[in-house]
């Protein structure tokens, strides 16, 4: 069943993520703008290339357009960054600062989200203290060498069973196939490819929150 709410935490089921490398050369606050005129509410930078100064100038500059729009700014890998550009929140890999260091850095006020890949993980980071997992890849993904096969549909519903915190889907998913991951249980789906690589990113975001509406039909 799709979960018609979410648990509370994002105000909107899509969890996109800006990543400048996949923008075709457009300029990232033109695709920023766009996302946020389709809808959507939670954006995380994700800027792997960018130098610290670099992400910190994007950073700040997003969040000010975020916030005007009562969005969510969610800063990748750098704890740092969110910090200085005071992010809503960090987003964490299993390779980034632990989850106990990185709280004792941003405070109970900013979210801290963790990608987890397994069940022990998606649990382990609960226990920790975050505030969302990520759980993924869930399909196929050519955006990022994950060195984890596919989850499918059927272990996400079993992370989204295994903890209470929000889980945010990821991993190859698209306007195509977001309704199955609402439809196991996720409160959110991130996405990269599908949307940077739109031709039209507010039409896009548009259709996919639609699809949304439409699954949760009244109950919302
Ligand atoms: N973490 C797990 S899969 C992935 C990340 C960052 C890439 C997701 O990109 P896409 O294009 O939405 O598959
Ligand atoms: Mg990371």
């Amino acid at each position: 069943m799709v979960n018609p709410t979410g648990r509370g935490l994002f105000p909107s089921r899509l969890y996109a993520i800006l990543d400048p490398a996949e923008i075709r050369g457009r300029p990232w606050e033109s695709v920023l703008k766009a996302l946020l005129e389709g809808g959507a509410r939670v954006i995380q930078l994700r800027a792997k290339e960018l130098s610290a100064r670099e992400l910190l100038e994007v950073a700040n500059k997003g969040r000010m357009l975020i916030r005007t729009a009562n969005g969510q700014w969610i800063v990748n890998d750098r704890v740092d960054v969110a910090l200085a550009a005071d992010a809503d929140g960090v987003h964490l890999g299993q390779e980034d600062l632990p989850l106990s260091v990185a709280r004792k850095l941003v405070g109970k006020e900013k979210l801290i989200g963790v990608s987890t890949h397994d069940l022990k993980q998606a649990r382990e980071a609960e226990q920790g203290g975050a505030d969302y997992i990520g759980f993924g890849p869930i399909f196929g993904t050519a955006t990022k060498e994950t060195g984890y096969a596919a989850r499918g549909v059927e272990m996400l519903r079993e992370a989204c069973r295994a903890v209470k915190i929000p889980v945010v889907a990821i991993g190859g998913i698209t306007e195509a196939n977001v309704a199955e991951v609402w439809g196991a249980g996720a409160d959110s789906a991130a996405m990269i490819s599908d949307l940077m690589r739109a031709e039209d990113v507010t039409a896009k975001v548009r259709r996919i929150l639609a699809i949304h509406k439409k699954a949760i039909g009244n109950r919302q």
